[in-house]
């Protein structure tokens, strides 16, 4: 009885594996600071560019990023790094200072102290 439950218990942790390797794609939201139509194109051209991000869709009104991207590939931290290197304060990174300031007129966005 006992060796059954252990087979049992085994199997399932096997499928369990089995399952996440399959599905690695996750998604996160995070805010994003920026203004206007421009900030949307390069905020999201930084996140793509980074390796094992399917899709990043910034929202203007929300300042929020809808992420989806491989976990084994990458994570959220480095998408928001990437983002930061163009300019722009993430939730968890600080803009970089050189890029925003050659940001255009239009896109210099209200940074928080
Ligand atoms: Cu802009």
């Amino acid at each position: 009885m006992y060796k059954i439950l252990v087979t049992f218990v085994l199997g399932m942790f096997c499928f369990s594996g089995k399952a996440r390797q399959l599905n690695t794609e996750v998604s996160d939201t995070f805010r994003v600071y920026g203004n206007c139509g421009m900030c949307e194109k390069k905020i999201e051209a930084a996140a793509t560019s980074v390796k094992g991000v399917k899709s990043a869709d910034w929202d203007r009104e929300s300042n929020v990023l809808i992420l989806m991207f491989d976990e084994h590939l990458t994570n959220s931290l480095d998408v928001q790094k990437a983002i930061a290197k163009a300019g722009y304060d993430t939730e968890m990174v600080k803009g970089d200072d050189k890029a925003y300031d050659k940001l255009p007129g239009c896109c210099k966005y209200e940074r928080k102290e």
